[in-house]
């Protein structure tokens, strides 16, 4: 074990107060529901998504220069039934080239929008994109190679919703901005002027970017809610940089009902849910019980002052932020329980996989993994990181999938604790750092944590992703991606 993994083992739950936020929670601000895009109802022509630069008030008063799709912050909350085509056509107006990836969505190669599909600045790429998986929460951000951490810290980013015919007849709140909210959590830097912030250093590359203070759906957190009295939906997504989110709920268990792909088997309780970079989450709050709830998140912060002196010997505080709290009316609301199964789940069965691969994500920053890592177009200041010893190659293809087969994907690392992303797929976990993964995680996933031991999960690869249009495999740490730890691979 390491020092840092010594550290966060014996350290990590360690509350102390008085650490340095600089931006600090005050005042419940009101929660911004994302404008929705409701594409189930039908599609006049082709759908618009027009990537921009913008300002925009976190809610410290000072306007941020941000980059938005269709706003000024972020994108559209967009929702889409399964079966539907999406026709869209993505403007690039950033005065930059850009890519849009869709996160989670099962899409052959050439519409994936990973590194290979550049949009030039002022062009449109225009992707006709299937919608055949189940209902899920996936997303959509920049993925350009390079360049993908500080356009999505930015705010190329935004949520895109699967509902099917389960999930609309399923009897769970679904009335959006009533009982069923969108939550785009992130973490923020600041400048003294109250502008964000955004750099990269030598130590930023090794840990990725991470800011001081806690933003949901564009605010400054605490943010605040009113819903009627009943079970409340949250569908959440972890869009920082780099920054590792544990939350929690100020009163009672968080109960889990879907992970990344789709529904769980039965809803999970579960006391705190650690949720890295990429993960979709979604939970009920059942606010028949309480006349308030808040959704916390556990932020590691660095310390400064007598606190710093602590922290160096037992590694980072946590401070438990309040994310959003939800406040009852005397409004009636979904009246229902929360119900006793949700989806068709089996257990995994690793016996049908044809193939077993291995990858282990290397943080060494060796002089010659640097070089390799700068003269392949990766950014990473004066280190490198690669996965099996190889920085990121757009023209080199590392694996190579039979389409249709199953296969068993392992993942271990050198250092530190880092979430690992497979484009065109869901997969199952079949453990996680050597052991079973927690309850939550044991559904649909294409986002697994891996620190000590092996990670591995059971994957099947049904689309075609052709040489010139390979699907990504890399860590979701922005920074670490844009370094150089991320593959390619084709399925045909
Ligand atoms: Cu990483």
């Amino acid at each position: 074990m390491d020092r840092r993994t010594f550290l966060k083992a014996t350290c990590a739950s360690a509350v102390l107060a008085g650490t340095g936020v600089s931006w600090a929670q005050a005042g419940l601000r009101p929660l911004p529901v994302l404008p929705m895009t409701d594409l189930m109802s039908g599609i006049d022509g082709r759908i618009m998504l027009d990537m921009r630069p913008g300002l925009h008030d976190f809610g410290n008063g000072t306007k941020s220069a941000t980059l938005g799709i269709n706003n000024n912050y972020l994108g559209p909350l967009l929702r889409a039934k399964q079966g539907q085509t999406l026709p869209f056509d993505v403007k690039n107006g950033i005065g930059d080239t850009t890519t849009l990836h869709w996160h989670g969505l099962h899409i052959p190669g050439d519409v994936d929008g990973g590194p290979h599909q550049e949009i030039e600045p002022g062009s449109t790429w225009s992707p006709d994109v299937p919608i055949v998986q189940h209902a899920s929460m996936n997303w959509f951000h920049s993925h350009m190679h390079g360049k993908t951490a500080e356009q999505t810290y930015k705010g190329l980013a935004g949520v895109l919703l699967i509902e099917d015919d389960a999930s609309l007849s399923a009897d769970l709140p679904k009335t959006y901005g009533v009982d069923d909210f969108t939550l785009v959590l992130q973490d923020k830097m600041f400048k003294p002027s109250g502008e964000m912030d955004y750099f990269l250093t030598g130590e930023v590359f090794e840990e990725g970017f991470v800011g001081d203070t806690l933003v949901v759906n564009g605010a400054i957190a605490p943010v605040g809610q009113s819903v009627p009295t009943g079970l409340v939906r949250l569908r959440l997504l972890n869009a920082c940089n780099a920054r590792f989110l544990r939350l929690s709920m100020a009163s009672g268990p968080i109960t889990v009902i879907a992970s990344d792909g789709g529904f769980l088997k039965a809803p999970v309780e579960t006391e705190s849910l650690l949720m890295s970079p990429g993960e979709r989450y979604e939970i009920l709050v059942d606010m028949k019980a309480v006349e308030t709830n808040s959704l916390v998140v556990g932020f590691e912060v660095e310390a400064e002052g007598f606190f710093a002196f602590v922290t160096e010997f037992f590694g980072e505080s946590v401070q438990e932020l309040t994310a959003l709290t939800l406040t009852r009316t005397a409004d009636k609301g979904f009246d229902g329980a929360v119900p006793k199964t949700l989806a068709n789940l089996s257990a995994p069965d690793p016996s049908a996989a044809k193939k077993t691969r291995s990858f282990t994500l290397n943080m060494g920053n060796g002089e010659e993994l640097a070089a390799l890592a700068a003269n392949w177009g990766n950014v990473c200041g004066s280190g490198g990181m690669a996965i099996n010893g190889q920085p990121m190659k757009m023209d080199r293809i590392d694996e190579r999938v039979q389409k249709g087969d199953t296969e068993i994907w392992r993942i271990s690392v050198d250092d530190m604790l880092h979430p690992f992303h497979i484009h065109g797929c869901s997969f199952r976990i079949l453990s996680e750092h050597g052991a079973e993964p927690p309850a939550y995680a044991q559904g649909w996933k294409d986002m697994v944590h891996v620190e000590n031991g092996w990670s591995e999960v059971l994957v099947k690869f049904d689309y075609d992703a052709p040489e010139h249009a390979p699907y990504m495999y890399h860590c979701h740490i922005l920074e670490h991606e844009d370094c150089g730890m991320m593959g390619q691979f084709t399925v045909a």
